[in-house]
């Protein structure tokens, strides 16, 4: 097959485009009215559609003023500091400047290198950065790692593959690393399972997923950056089927299996997901592209995983969001607390569509209805779809992929978790980028209106002591220290109860909060901010607030926020400091819950059960080692609240190279 001729059908039409608000729901933006769509729309009403979708953009620009997003402003809080709460001022916050890596080959921006040419970075020492690798989460050796590949459970084993250089710390000669696990937790690292060694991946063995078969076998579907740099579907299937390990891999000879199509740019067409079996027996697999700046998910048919039928249409696409890298999409039951088959489909099911945006590298999803008969997801808010809505982590998260995890009827989800600290220092280091703790992904029953993210069960086999606090009344304005001694490696859950006669008795409370322009944790209101300080030392000069902020309209609605400030995470200046953060839905009756999961420079917060989840990347100098500490804060005007608090000192994964001998 010829890489450059179309051998399939022509590229979908976009009929049932529809454009929908740029607002969102959780960042609490502008809101704009949004039509409501129909599923298949003839192509000059996509025109006219994108064309609205162009001007709602403009319109919602200038009611704006065009301000930027939550993450593209670096949070600079300055004074308003309660005498007792922590007085340090943020250090210089860095507009970064920096060099594409990776932009070239059509993928998004790899590299963050504040001052590399000035020269004025901070004096960093090994000491410091020896500090900043992870103990429990998940990162190779050494050398490069961004998006998680093809992960699943296979014949006893769980398998991770991931986007990797194994010649540095920056990104650049994308092979597939590999490593295996028992428990997604304690990790052996195995050989590169595939390097760039063929025309059609020669500039990369990009981002891909794998399919568990009816028959137990398993295949593999990534894309390949050519030697022209197209971006093509490429199809591997192990060695040996019977070796659980699954060491070596067979790339298949009559690859590419899929080219761009007519209409798609050769940059713009990658990451197919795993694949579904539809109730005609076809597989079906989807994989992202764009069309002008109008984000889309293309949907391919097979029999056999070797010849390939682009489908009419699209699954789904949204005006203004871009190009849509690692797109997933899986179904979630409404009615139980399982996790299920990526075939799965009927009552009591719905699909999640979830995209990694290119141009704002944030992964977001929304849940809706699968229609099979013509390969169409549909939103259940179109004010929330893909892209505009809702998103897994308010954090530093990207190019997630889930898997259904047949063994323990769950679905796991990994997310890259980059650096935000300055590319000299990773090369030092030697290293850059860890993945998430795998959580598992349920439908929230309680809410019907997002899911719900859990670190898996097994990361609480590192649980070592544990240290209880009850009832601790933090006073308005104060911060409480909580001797856990050393506090680098910590599994925290705690519980806030703000007191009641302030709560009713505020008429109203910072009802257009913002966590990222509100003023952060030094930003004081009625009602908060109240939470953790972590990684913080003694006198408080570095510290990370997680934190719940909550306000109250004149109707006495409550809205709760869940954030987490960098901005004193640490006196260098050449890192970057975000306020980062968004709403979570609290039910009546329910008290106010985080959970923490700290490991060196990564913090994972979890609100409500895993409603909202923001992580952290943090680079302290001084809060490191032995000097690390938590203290409980409030730094409300009015209320007092009260926390109870159980914190276990976490223990270090076994994350080594696999030898033959070796067992875990
Ligand atoms: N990373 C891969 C691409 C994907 C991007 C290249 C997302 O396949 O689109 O390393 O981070």
């Amino acid at each position: 097959m010829s890489m450059y001729t179309n051998p399939f059908r022509s590229f979908p039409d976009l009929e049932h485009v529809v454009p929908y608000s740029y607002d969102t729901l959780r960042d609490e933006e502008e809101q704009a009215e949004a039509p409501s769509g129909g599923r298949r729309r003839p192509m000059k009403v996509l025109l006219s559609t994108l064309l609205s979708g162009i001007l709602l953009l403009a319109l919602v620009m200038v009611l704006t003023g065009g301000q930027r997003s939550e993450e593209e402003v670096v949070e600079v809080v300055e004074g308003n500091h309660h005498p007792s709460f922590p007085s340090s001022k943020p250090s210089r916050a860095i507009e970064p400047e920096w060099v594409s890596r990776g932009v070239s080959e059509g993928v998004s921006e790899k590299a963050f290198r504040p001052y590399s040419e000035k020269g004025d970075s901070y004096p960093w020492t090994n000491l410091m950065l020896s500090w900043q690798r992870t103990a429990y989460h998940f990162q190779p050796e050494k050398n490069w790692m961004n998006d998680p590949n093809g992960p699943l459970f296979y014949k006893g084993w769980y398998h991770l593959f991931y986007q990797y250089n194994p010649d540095s710390a920056v990104w650049g000669n994308i092979t597939w690393g590999h490593a295996v696990s028992k428990d997604l937790i304690h990790w052996l690292y195995l050989p590169l399972a595939m390097v760039p060694d063929h025309w059609y991946d020669i500039n990369g063995v990009w981002t891909g997923s794998a399919t568990l078969l009816p028959d137990g076998s398993v295949v593999i579907l990534y894309t390949g950056s050519t030697d022209e740099k197209v971006q093509v579907q490429n199809l591997a299937h192990p060695a040996d089927p019977s070796d659980p390990l699954l060491l070596h891999w067979i790339k298949y000879p009559g690859n590419p299996v899929m080219v761009p199509p007519p209409g798609i740019g050769t940059l713009d067409f990658r990451d197919p997901t795993t694949a579904w079996l539809t109730p005609d027996g076809n597989w079906r697999l989807t994989l992202g592209s764009k069309v002008n700046e109008t984000g889309i998910s293309l949907v391919y048919q097979t029999t056999n995983f070797t010849s390939y039928e682009l489908l009419d249409g699209v699954l789904h696409a949204v005006p203004g969001t871009g190009m849509w890298e690692c797109v997933d999409f899986y179904p979630v039951s409404t009615t139980e607390e399982i996790g299920l088959n990526t075939s799965a489909f009927g009552p009591g099911v719905k699909h999640v569509l979830k995209a990694s945006l290119d141009d704002s590298k944030k992964d977001y999803y929304a849940l809706g209805t699968y229609y099979v008969e013509n390969d169409t997801w549909i939103p259940d808010n179109p004010v929330a779809d893909v892209g505009i809505g809702i998103r897994y982590d308010y954090g530093k998260y990207y190019a997630s992929k889930t898997f259904y995890d047949q063994h323990k009827q769950r679905r796991v989800l990994f997310g890259w978790i980059g650096e935000t600290d300055n590319e000299a220092e990773d090369i030092k280091k030697g290293w850059a980028s860890v993945q998430s703790i795998p959580r598992v992904v349920l439908f929230d029953q309680k809410t019907g209106s997002n899911l719900v993210q859990w670190p898996v069960e097994e990361v609480e086999s590192l649980r070592l002591t544990s240290t209880e606090f009850d009832k601790v009344v933090v006073g308005a304005g104060s911060v409480v220290p909580l001797d856990v001694g050393t506090a680098t490696q910590l599994d925290i859950t705690a519980e806030f109860e703000i007191d009641s006669e302030t709560l009713e008795g505020t008429i109203e409370a910072d009802i257009g909060y913002n966590c990222t322009t509100s003023g952060g944790a030094a930003g004081r209101g009625t009602l908060g901010p109240f939470g953790l300080l972590v990684l913080a030392e003694d006198s408080l000069a570095e510290q990370t607030p997680v934190y719940f902020y909550i306000a109250k309209d004149t109707d006495g609605d409550y809205r709760t926020f869940f954030c987490a400030d960098e901005s004193r995470s640490s006196l260098a200046n050449d890192v970057v400091k975000y306020v980062y953060g968004s709403y979570v839905p609290v039910l009546e009756g329910e008290k106010l819950i985080m959970r923490l999961l700290v490991d060196h420079s990564i913090v994972e917060s979890f609100a409500q059960g895993g409603r909202t989840v923001v992580t952290s990347r943090v680079y302290p100098t001084q809060a490191i080692y032995g000097a690390a500490r938590v203290f409980l804060f409030n730094n409300a005007t009015a209320a007092n609240v009260t926390a109870s608090l159980k914190i276990w000192q976490m223990n270090s994964a076994f994350i080594r190279p696999y030898f033959n001998d070796h067992h875990i």
